[in-house]
């Protein structure tokens, strides 16, 4: 312990992100139940700026939301544009700014729970601020989560950030309507995720030409079954 460089405070900062981490558990596990006591079936929305969250939650608002009940939570360091898309479709929505912040935590949740209110027996959207590295620690309570990565970011993205990868129950590779002006490798990408977790689901989806999204409603139609 020099008392100049910082070396003696590592110790600290180690206790404190896990104090943190472990605070963030304990109110997950309390939006969980309360979700769980609802029937809502909560998925967290994961991926870079950009890769098209927004643009797929429009999409499967319009075509599920007529049958079911859809409510969307926003999360973006600033602005409230996410929300205006989603309100647009009609669909009930919280935007939470995070301001310096770069990604959600289950406090944030739990207190767009209560202004939200969402419908019992319904699915609940968290769309988590843009970024593949942190949100990927912080659990908000719910029952999946999903990466997106679209192909203009490159297939190697999931060993890059491995971490996001591995806690996601599916993984969407997005835009491929831009296939033949990208180099992106689907099958390299798909061996990529498939080393970080054997068991991700993969789907090939374009949220604006609207392949394989009876495939991702599908497989959102069997989370709420299997609730
Ligand atoms: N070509 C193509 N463009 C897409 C697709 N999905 C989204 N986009 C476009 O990608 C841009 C970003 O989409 P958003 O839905 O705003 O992305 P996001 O992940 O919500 O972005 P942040 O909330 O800022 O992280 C927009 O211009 C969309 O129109 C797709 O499947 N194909
Ligand atoms: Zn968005
Ligand atoms: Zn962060």
């Amino acid at each position: 312990m020099c008392g100049t460089c910082g070396c003696d405070q590592k110790i600290e900062v180690v206790t404190l992100e896990q104090k943190v981490l472990a605070r963030n558990d304990e109110i997950a596990e309390a939006n969980r139940e309360r979700l769980a006591g609802d029937g809502i079936v909560a998925v967290n929305l994961m991926s870079s700026p950009g890769s098209g969250k927004t643009t797929l939650l429009e999409r499967t608002i319009r075509d599920v939301g007529r049958d079911h009940p859809v409510a969307v939570v926003e999360g973006d360091q600033q602005t409230p544009l996410d929300a205006e898309r989603i309100r647009r479709t009609g669909c009930p929505v919280v935007q939470i700014n995070t301001g310096a912040g770069c990604h959600l935590e289950a406090q944030m949740l739990s207190t767009a729970l209560d202004r939200l209110a969402p419908p019992r027996d319904g699915l609940l959207f968290v769309e988590n601020v843009g970024n593949l590295i942190c949100p990927a620690l912080f659990d908000l309570g719910e029952r999946e989560r999903v990466v997106i990565l679209s192909v203009t970011e490159g297939a190697d993205k999931p060993l890059k950030y491995p971490h996001a990868f591995a806690v996601a129950g599916l993984v969407l590779i997005n835009k491929i309507d831009l296939l033949p002006y990208v180099d992106f490798d689907v099958a390299e990408c798909r061996r990529h995720v498939a080393a970080v977790n054997p068991k991700a689901a993969v789907l090939e989806v374009s949220a604006t030409r609207g392949d394989a999204l009876p495939a991702w409603y599908a497989w959102l139609a069997q989370l709420s079954t299997l609730s």
